[in-house]
């Protein structure tokens, strides 16, 4: 499969037309176009969460509780709408939208469920239209957990109204709903009010996946005692994972803090990927190179390694910036090229094509390639296991100084 990805980014390249064409002066501007061709083979996923409910129900509690604390206190807000908040950490491919004023009078009710709808269902009937437009797949809801607290004891009618029109919109495009109870004791009142909700619900013919009764913050008594662990967030991964499509499953695996098997499985399967990643580009590496380039043309392996870069990012579940991709390939291939790796790669890689007269080889291509790969996905596993921060992703001057050193050593070795 990566194979074919990279087969197509070789043709898109082509080299003939590249040859002699792409310097270091027009490089960035050269990639950034390669880059945008690239994003349209390799669409960088996203995964989208709703969450409604309430002000003071716990959303931003349980966000916190499920994806790391870093999800609903630092992420960066942008409203969509009045209603809707959409936001992210860089780094981080998932995105919250984060709706409010479901509290309100009737009438502001009414805009905050158009709202809710449009965004649910409008990039849908465009992308029907558009298959092929990313922007808006990008902008897809994937799960909506609605929040209810259950210590409200009673569900007004008009919530109940409000939920039925949710889950008929989120029916109609086979977009899966939870009901989270949150706050949630053990408590017969609490048994009485799910029973409530449940039965009212069938009656207005509301179909939501699953009703879910979850605590996301364990319960304190006066004197600090522990009284009551957290519960239900297990279970809330667990369906949720299921109940995900296939193409975002893996990122929510990865990016949950709940169950840790989960984020390891979904650790082994991206280790995997990247390296077929790896090794594809390095095969499709050696075939550029396959008639020995100039020296100065060594930026004709820029569209592979972008691709490269692209694919292992998006195999972790991490996202990263154009620029900031085309920033990193600009000067490895720059580093590469200038004497100091060069004359030590083939120096000390036993069997390394020759430079004759400043021509590169494929096989030089070939093994630059995986280093560079191998280097990325060092310091993106890293990344992974908490060993460096995410934020190092945001500019290629942040993780280059990683890359290099793992270059180096990789390349003394
Ligand atoms: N005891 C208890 N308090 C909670 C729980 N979840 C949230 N809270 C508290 O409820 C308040 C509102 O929570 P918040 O997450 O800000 O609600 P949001 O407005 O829906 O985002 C905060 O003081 C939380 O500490 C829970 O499971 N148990
Ligand atoms: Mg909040």
């Amino acid at each position: 499969m990566y194979e074919d990805v990279f087969e197509r980014i070789n043709k898109f390249a082509f080299k003939d037309e590249l040859k002699g064409k792409i310097t270091a002066e027009n490089f960035i501007d050269a990639a950034e176009k390669m880059a945008d061709k690239i994003d349209n083979i390799i669409p960088q996923n996203s995964l989208n969460i709703m969450v409604a409910g309430k002000t003071g129900v716990g959303k931003s509690t349980l966000l916190n509780a499920i994806l790391g604390d870093a999800m609903a206190t630092t992420g960066t807000g942008k409203p969509i709408t009045q209603e809707i908040n959409c936001y992210n950490i860089p780094g981080n491919p998932i995105k919250i939208w984060d709706t409010k004023g479901l509290e309100l009078n009737d009438d502001s009710q009414k805009e905050v469920i158009m709202s809710i709808h449009d965004t649910i269902l409008e990039n849908r009937a465009k992308l029907e239209q558009e298959p092929e437009n990313l922007k808006l797949k990008e902008d897809l809801i994937h799960i909506l957990w609605y929040c209810i607290n259950s210590r409200s004891n009673r569900i007004e009618e008009t919530e109940i109204n409000l939920l039925k029109s949710l889950s008929d919109a989120a029916n109609s495009v086979k977009l899966p709903i939870i009901l989270i109870l949150t706050q949630w004791d053990e408590t017969d009142q609490n048994e009485e009010f799910y029973q409530q909700i449940e039965k009212e619900l069938d009656d207005a013919g509301c179909e939501i996946n699953l009703i879910l009764p979850v605590r996301a913050e364990e319960e304190v008594n006066k004197r600090g005692k522990v009284i009551a662990e957290r519960m239900g967030l297990e279970e809330l991964v667990q369906h949720s994972y299921k109940l995900l499509p296939e193409a975002v499953k893996d990122i929510f695996a990865a990016k949950q803090v709940i169950n840790e098997a989960m984020r390891l499985e979904a650790f082994e399967k991206a280790h995997e990927s990247a390296n077929k990643i790896i090794l594809a580009a390095s095969a499709a590496a050696a075939a550029v190179g396959a008639t020995p380039i100039p020296f100065s043309d060594a930026f004709i392996l820029a569209p592979t390694e972008i691709a490269m870069i692209t694919a292992i990012t998006n195999a972790y579940g991490f996202s990263i910036k154009k620029g900031v991709i085309v920033g990193i390939v600009e000067a490895l291939l720059a580093t590469a090229i200038g004497a100091g790796v060069v004359g030590g790669l083939l120096k000390l890689i036993p069997g390394v094509g020759i430079l004759v007269g400043g021509l590169i080889s494929g096989a030089f291509a070939s093994s630059l390639t995986l280093s560079m790969g191998k280097a990325y996905q060092i310091v993106l596993e890293k990344i992974y296991n908490h060993e460096l921060s995410p934020e190092i992703l945001e500019e290629a001057n942040k993780i280059l100084p990683y890359l290099k050193e793992i270059l180096k050593t990789k390349l003394n070795k």
